[in-house]
């Protein structure tokens, strides 16, 4: 599924971010970058240890945030650790965190000149967060970012594993273009 924000893209894709060509994908990681499971492992397996080498040298990132490395052997120029919150009931400011994280994500693409980016659907794995309230939170704040761009950065595309996670972000996406007049599905 497409959509288009004031003449940039908005992607859906069913399939795995480790082989975008995007100029950048972010990473679900978590806030000690010490690597993991989920898409954290995929990643670094498939980038090398050039990856880890460079998170132990920026030591980590506060969760809402993102930092930003090389991607080793992947098609991308870059990864962007974005630390998503766990789950803790929904009190604990996740909604705000989450949107914290794509947001740097984007900062971080508007500040290297990237043109295009990918992002997995953080932190709805081993963290937990309730699938329609993320997909909802995660275009929600993409869109917007979009939106407002002035820079390079012509299109973002959620890259989601698995058709329950499409499916989930799918239904986000028509109801976000509900409510956005600046977003149009294809
Ligand atoms: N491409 C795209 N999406 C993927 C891939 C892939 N290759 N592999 C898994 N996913 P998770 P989180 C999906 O658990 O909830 C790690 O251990 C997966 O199906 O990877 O933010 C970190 O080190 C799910 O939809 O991330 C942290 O400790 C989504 O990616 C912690 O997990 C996110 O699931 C972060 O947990």
């Amino acid at each position: 599924m497409k959509a288009k924000i004031s003449g940039k893209t908005l992607e859906l894709i069913l399939g795995d971010i480790t082989e975008q060509a995007t100029d950048a994908i972010a990473n679900a990681a978590n806030s000690r970058l010490a690597g993991g499971g989920g898409v954290d492992g995929a990643i670094h397996r498939a980038a090398g240890p050039t990856l880890a080498n460079e998170c132990a040298r920026i030591g980590g990132c506060p969760t809402g945030s993102a930092v930003a490395t090389g991607a080793g052997n992947l098609k991308a120029r870059y990864v962007f650790h974005a630390v998503g919150p766990i789950w803790r009931g929904g009190g604990q400011d996740e909604a705000k965190l989450l949107a914290g994280a794509y947001r740097k994500c984007l900062e971080l693409a508007e500040e290297k000149s990237c043109k295009s980016i990918a992002f997995p659907s953080i932190s709805t794995g081993v963290y937990a967060y309730p699938l329609e309230q993320a997909a909802s939170v995660a275009l929600g704040e993409v869109a917007e970012q979009l939106a407002r761009s002035a820079g390079k950065l012509h299109r973002a595309v959620f890259v989601l594993f698995d058709g329950a996670t499409l499916a989930a972000y799918e239904t986000a996406l028509r109801e976000l273009a509900r409510k956005r007049k600046d977003l149009q599905l294809d």
